[in-house]
């Protein structure tokens, strides 16, 4: 068998947590209440480039408190995290060398995030996972959409091509994350107008951390080493591939302040159990607030599914 997959396929339970500058208008729009999931809200509202920028001087988590997330992580029983170092609005948790729009440089907060979470991670015996967003980039011109089509965007600052994009900020941003942060999973997606030719130098930079772990959604053809059934858990599994279900707790990945309709503790633990039963991993996410916060119903379920784990865990 493949070895490299071993410590992932007895993991069963990770944590996902999807953390950005969407945490500051946390679902809200001059007064409105945008529809859908938080993270999406500056294209769900059309929000100008110019603009979203700006909740980034508001994206100050000085409540941030990696150690807590790692041990709260452990205590539920999950044996990984995966951390979004870019979603789709372009912007980066760490301090990126190529662009200015990242924690380090566009918030007053002035230093990277992902660093002390992978150290604290690692100091739990967890291991420690990046989310890029390789196509999609709502900032960067040549990466945003309005449609589904290339290249039109709702904004001036979108015009660009998508290949320029690529050469100037997606690789070397995975240039980046690779190499400082030695992530244990590599989880691209959305692979939008990707074809082999644009996806190859992403993958061919893989090369740099020989194990590890990647999903199917970088695109061009390239089937990486996981499925991953979104919000949904497959009927029977999947023949001859390791699969992980990624679910949010309520309705959202990225906060959302008005979003209350949690899923219970019971209907989680039955989650788990379905999916592991069929052989998959569950990807349970939390979406931390801009202050650093995990939101107190997601630690209160985290920790009742920990006491689950302490009965009916193989610890
Ligand atoms: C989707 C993304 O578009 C969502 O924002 C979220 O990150 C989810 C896990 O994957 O495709």
């Amino acid at each position: 068998g493949d070895s490299r997959m071993d410590w992932w396929r007895d993991a069963k339970f990770g944590m996902f947590i999807h953390w950005g500058v969407y945490a500051v208008p946390a679902g809200e729009y001059h007064g409105e209440q945008v529809p859908w999931i938080g993270e999406w809200i500056m294209r769900q509202a059309k929000i100008p480039v110019g603009e979203y920028r700006g909740y980034a001087k508001q994206f100050i988590p000085n409540k941030y408190d990696p150690q807590q997330w790692a041990k709260l992580a452990k205590q539920a029983g999950m044996r990984y995290v995966v951390i979004t170092a870019k979603h789709h609005d372009g912007f980066a948790l760490y301090d990126s060398q190529v662009t200015d729009w990242d924690i380090a440089d566009a918030s007053p907060y002035g230093k990277g995030l992902l660093q002390p979470l992978a150290t604290a991670v690692r100091a739990e015996g967890l291991k420690f996972g990046l989310y890029y967003s390789q196509a999609q980039d709502w900032t960067h011109p040549g990466g945003a959409k309005a449609g589904f089509e290339e290249g039109s965007g709702w904004d001036e600052a979108h015009q660009g091509d998508y290949d320029q994009y690529l050469h100037k900020i997606a690789i070397p941003q995975t240039k980046e994350i690779l190499t400082r942060f030695q992530p244990d999973v590599l989880w691209w997606d959305t692979p939008v107008w990707m074809t082999k030719q644009r996806a190859e130098p992403l993958h061919a930079l893989l090369g740099a951390t020989p194990n590890i772990i990647t999903n199917n959604r970088l695109g061009g053809g390239f089937q990486g080493d996981t499925e991953t059934p979104e919000q949904h858990i497959p009927a029977t599994g999947f023949q001859g591939r390791d699969w992980e279900t990624c679910m949010t707790m309520n309705d959202t990945w990225g906060y959302k302040s008005f979003d209350h309709n949690w899923k219970s503790t019971a209907t989680l633990l039955h989650n788990l159990v379905d999916i592991v039963s069929k052989g998959g991993n569950y990807l349970l996410n939390v979406g931390p607030t801009a202050e650093g916060e995990i939101p107190a119903e997601s630690i209160e379920r985290l920790k009742e599914i920990g006491e689950w784990m302490q009965v009916n865990g193989d610890s």
